[in-house]
């Protein structure tokens, strides 16, 4: 293998020719935006956009500043710690191009578990604007059906015992804001960019509810000096895997502990709510708007649930990508039924013509054979995402048109792969907050077949709705009795 160059400040130059690198001095930018969560995909997107911004039109003052606070994110802190806080950005082309972009956009570092109180004192300062996010669909701690904010939640409960060594990020942003109120500074702008709908509402709905528990006497400076801004964000980045590391070595010399490798898709949707000037993210294609709802239910309710469906009904036949899965007939055919008579009509504030192409694009993206997608990616925490991208359609269906038939396949499905053993008995790993209840439910469901709809935090009282159920029980007895295929197959022909 020819040489390859250790990724940090002091290699950049010595990269090849084909590698794209800062153009910018990174000792001159001022960080304004602290990110939560340095996860693959806050940098194959927000990273990403704002590295552009600097690059192409030298705006230094978006610098970020990149903030772990969970134990099982030292890895990652430590490998950007020691690459200067670079990283490669290896995007996979359909035809098979495949670029490589050092992103340098994340120019400060701090590790909440290490040392907590910097980490309040860096949210504090006035020169951050802006404090993104990206905690997953489960780290809101509230119940989208029930709007009720887990106030028992373990992670929670220490916070509201240990204030000044939080855990979460409510306890973390309580403690800042209060630091803020209390030096008389401004306050900044909360930017969620997780996959959940209405995500900024979500993110103050949560952030309320604790610190109305905690420091009620800072939510008042807080509802004049913070805001939320919805936010859509859209990257398929798949799970970074030895190849990946392997390949950047050899076809672009470059040796790069933890490449985030991304399709080059990319869209991110913000509603025009800043508490500061509203950034000039729309130089590198950002777009605002002032209605955030079409955008996010295109998003959420085509591609994820999508994915969500792909993940379950994939991992039962024993694939293992989106990309095969998502070239499999009947899989394809099962659906599109869905998302055409089930999904579509829920979509009533966007045009048949811009549903028509999203949809297009969707199958085209997924079926990119150079993103190895994983659908165990896909299928962790799948109880905080069936509510998100799944029951919304089924709650539009039973209140309006009744086509409940594929999504009540798609929950026995969802039954039948907590059994954890795919159609070839080969076992695979439920990774999911409430793991324990899904597996237990779903084992006592092959006699009580209802029970696993009865889990009244995920669904509410979707067992109670008799058109639902009828599909339901007849695909979880299928299930039960013959292969995922055989059964998509006799699903999709009735
Ligand atoms: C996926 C998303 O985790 C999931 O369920 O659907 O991570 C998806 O890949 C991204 O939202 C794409 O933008």
């Amino acid at each position: 293998m020819a040489k390859s160059f250790y990724l940090n400040a002091e290699n950049l130059a010595s990269l090849p020719k084909d590698v794209s690198v800062p153009s910018y001095d990174r000792d001159q930018i001022n960080t304004s935006i602290l990110h939560i969560g340095v996860s693959n995909f806050h940098r194959s997107h927000q990273a990403y956009y704002i590295h552009e911004l600097i690059d192409k039109y030298k705006e230094l003052n978006y610098g970020i500043c990149g903030v772990d606070l969970l134990e099982s994110d030292r890895k990652i802190y430590n490998i950007l710690k020691d690459q200067d806080g670079l990283f490669t950005l290896y995007t996979k082309e359909k035809n098979g191009s495949h670029k490589a972009k050092i992103i340098g956009s994340i120019v400060e570092y701090f590790y909440g578990p290490e040392n907590p109180l910097a980490v309040i004192e860096k949210m504090a300062h006035p020169d951050i604007k802006i404090i993104s996010l990206t905690i997953a669909e489960d780290g809101y701690h509230l119940n989208e059906i029930t709007g009720e904010f887990d106030i028992n939640h373990p992670a929670v409960k220490e916070d509201i015992k240990n204030p000044f060594s939080p855990k979460t990020v409510f306890g973390y942003l309580t403690q800042s804001f209060k630091l803020r109120k209390l030096r008389n500074l401004p306050g900044c702008t909360i930017l969620s960019c997780d996959n959940i709908k209405s995500n900024g509402d979500t993110m103050k709905q949560s952030l309320y509810n604790y610190v109305s528990i905690t420091e009620p006497d800072i939510l008042n400076w807080i509802s004049k000096n913070i805001s939320f801004p919805n936010t859509m964000v859209d990257r398929i980045t798949p799970i970074t895997n030895s190849t990946d590391v392997h390949t950047l070595k050899e076809d672009f010399h470059i040796d790069d502990q933890w490449p985030v490798v991304c399709e080059s898709f990319s869209q991110w949707v913000i509603e025009d709510k800043f508490i500061h000037d509203r950034p000039v993210w729309d130089k590198v294609g950002v777009q605002y708007t002032e209605n955030i709802v079409p955008f996010e239910n295109l998003k959420l309710q085509l591609l994820n649930a999508s994915h969500t469906i792909l993940g379950i009904l994939g991992t039962l036949h024993g694939y293992k990508t989106v990309y095969e899965t998502a070239n499999d007939k009947d899989f394809m055919y099962f659906l599109k039924a869905f998302l055409d008579v089930e999904v579509t009509p829920t979509l009533i504030d966007t045009d048949q013509k811009s549903i028509d192409n999203y949809k297009k694009n969707l199958v085209s993206r997924f079926q990119n054979p150079h993103i190895n997608d994983q659908l165990f990616r896909i299928c962790q925490e799948s109880s905080a995402k069936v509510p998100l991208f799944i029951l919304p359609t089924v709650k539009y269906q039973l209140e309006n048109g009744m086509h409940v038939k594929n999504a009540a396949f798609i929950i026995a499905a969802w039954a039948k792969y907590n059994d954890g053993m795919d159609d070839n008995e080969n076992p695979y790993d439920i990774v999911d907050t409430k793991s324990g209840t899904l597996i237990r439910t779903a084992a006592l469901s092959i006699q009580s077949p209802m029970k696993f709809i009865q889990i009244k935090s995920i669904f509410e009282d979707l067992s109670e709705e008799e058109t639902f159920t009828t599909y339901y029980l007849e695909a979880l007895s299928q299930l039960r009795e013959n292969k995922i295929k055989d059964c998509i197959q006799n699903w999709n022909a009735n």
